[in-house]
């Protein structure tokens, strides 16, 4: 047969940070010397010998690693290892600052109702698409004040993915995050633009950028009753058109449970932080909390409403069933905005433990909404609220020094959307951090992040248009329909998983390698504005500095 090709040196093809842990991955069984040579130089500025070779059983890959995070000094290098092809790398203050920028402008991109202008879009500029000024009430979410064909308007918000429908709960996780990063970030954000239309109002970009959503999100609440559409949608899926050529119907389908609790935390969330925009944005920090107060309510006389597919819709369900966490997560949101006890004695009653954050498992971000605001909580919930995460955090450091690979991604992790639960598991580890500053906690955190941008069996930085070798044929209809062979910059593909639910051709069945770089793979290659929340969020991180 023919000679296997080389295996790869595998580094994060964005770079380490100064001051960072740095690691690079050897695939095969030997421990290996290695040097690393500064760029354009040649100079040898440090050698060593990597670890024990072990096998990292999601790949099936015996490797073993270099540590060279003695190496602070800022500049190019290249990594050297006898037998392996030589690969470069950059140590930098913020080697991740771009990537955040792209990472972030992706949100632009996905706008509805909204022509992107050359001037912003570049390449990519394309006319409007979904207008979403005549949508229609399904059957399924049909009321007395707004029976069945009633027409409402529902415009702006983002598209979901590579697919131009809108649902509640993923826009409510990826709103979160995206607003938590304000939060945690806000001298960042106030200085950083990246060229949307609104860039140099009086808003930072971010908050301009998730006000896109906000105000879709604000019309998805019936107003008669408080309860929450769970998306708005066309019956089926586009074919792989543009967004302006998408012109199916679309319809508000069925008010469940958890839209209006999700819609409850988020707009509880997003009132606390623009009453400080009054002046910005008059009238909406109040809109959103008689809102979220609204949507809680209906959730408390409905707890129990499921989402269930129509027959004539076939487009993401977005079902959840186990509700206790949603509760929690709004409860927590409602007392941080109101300050009313009860709220807070319900989280503390649901007790749902800290997990790693996705659409469908929201009790972490309760925590950490809590613990931003600890002066908020007596000591002894103080207490219970820090160690929640830090229980969480912890099993994720142990994961990740267990590893071969430094990477805290275990069998379990490599479900749809992987490379958001390691970005959402480097969230929670730097949640930890800001409670009680661990260097373990950090160490895992940029293992998680060094996973994505290239570390990786695959060797790929999974982030269209950066790194050495990034994902080209995403599933995102626009990237595909659009006739510029480059992807839309800036998304995170969803990443390795074992279920290969899309029937595409893959090379592997191993959770960490079963990965289609082919638009067909949208099991594995879409996009989705819940996976690049949490790259933003980590990537922001990174770009200032951090508890220590
Ligand atoms: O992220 C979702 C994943 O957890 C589910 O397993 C999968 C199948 O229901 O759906 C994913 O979400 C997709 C949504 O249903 C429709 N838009 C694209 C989303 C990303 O693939």
């Amino acid at each position: 047969g023919a000679a296997e090709p080389p295996a790869l040196l595998k580094v994060n093809q964005s770079g380490y940070q100064s001051q960072g842990q740095k690691l690079a991955v050897i695939p095969g069984k030997n421990q290996h010397t290695f040097q690393l040579v500064a760029l354009p130089s040649g100079k040898m500025v440090f050698k060593g010998r990597s670890s024990e070779a072990q096998l990292w059983a999601p790949a099936g890959e015996t490797v073993s690693i270099a540590d060279f995070s003695q190496v602070q000094t800022n500049g190019r290098y290249r990594l050297e290892v006898a037998g392996y092809a030589p690969v470069e790398l950059q140590i930098a203050a913020q080697p991740y600052a771009q990537l955040h920028d792209a990472a972030i402008k992706a949100y632009y991109f996905n706008r509805a109702s909204q022509q992107l202008e050359p001037a912003y879009a570049g390449v990519w500029a394309r006319p409007a698409g979904h207008p979403d000024n005549q949508i229609k009430i399904h059957a399924s979410a049909a009321s007395a004040s707004r029976p069945t064909g009633t027409v409402v308007q529902s415009p702006k918000g983002w598209y979901d993915a590579g697919d131009y429908n809108k649902y509640v709960v993923n826009s409510g996780i990826t709103t979160y995050t995206l607003l938590d990063a304000w939060t945690d970030f806000k001298d960042f954000y106030r200085e950083r633009q990246w060229t949307i239309p609104e860039s140099g109002n009086n808003m930072p970009d971010l908050l301009d950028e998730v006000l896109w959503n906000l105000d879709w999100l604000s019309t998805m609440q019936d107003p008669a009753d408080g309860g929450v559409y769970h998306k708005l949608t066309n019956l089926n899926f586009d074919g792989t058109v543009m967004p302006h050529q998408a012109v199916a119907e679309r319809y508000l389908v069925q008010k469940t449970t958890a839209a209006s609790l999700n819609f409850a935390a988020v707009m509880a969330k997003a009132s606390r932080v623009l009453s400080e925009f009054e002046a910005q944005q008059p009238g909406k920090a109040a809109l959103f909390r008689q809102q979220a107060i609204q949507a809680w309510q209906w959730a408390s006389k409905n707890q129990a409403i499921y989402y269930q597919q129509p027959k004539d819709v076939s487009t993401g369900p977005y079902g959840d069933q186990h509700l206790a966490d949603e509760f929690s997560w709004a409860a927590a949101e409602l007392y941080l905005l109101t300050g009313e006890q009860p709220y807070l004695q319900q989280f503390f009653q649901l007790a749902q433990p800290a997990q790693t954050a996705s659409w469908a498992s929201v009790a972490a971000l309760g925590y950490f909404s809590l613990a931003k605001q600890a002066n908020q909580l007596t000591p002894e919930q103080r207490q219970l609220v820090f160690s929640a995460i830090a229980k969480v955090a912890d099993q994720f450091v142990a994961q990740h020094q267990a590893s071969a690979y430094k990477v805290a991604m275990v069998a379990e992790d490599f479900v749809w959307g992987s490379n958001a639960v390691a970005m959402n598991k480097a969230i929670l580890l730097y949640k930890a951090n800001q409670i009680t500053p661990k260097a373990a906690y950090l160490q895992a955190m940029q293992g998680l992040v060094d996973y994505v941008l290239g570390r990786n069996p695959l060797d790929l930085s999974y982030v269209t248009g950066f790194g050495i070798k990034s994902p080209q044929h995403i599933h995102h209809r626009p990237s595909e329909a659009d006739g510029i062979q480059a992807p839309v910059p800036g998304w995170l593909a969803g990443g390795a998983q074992p279920g290969q639910q899309d029937k595409c051709q893959y090379s592997s069945k191993l959770p960490a390698k079963s990965y289609a770089d082919d638009y067909c793979s949208y099991a594995s290659n879409e996009i989705a504005i819940n996976w690049n929340a949490p790259l933003v969020y980590m990537l922001a991180a990174f770009s200032q500095p951090i508890p220590k």
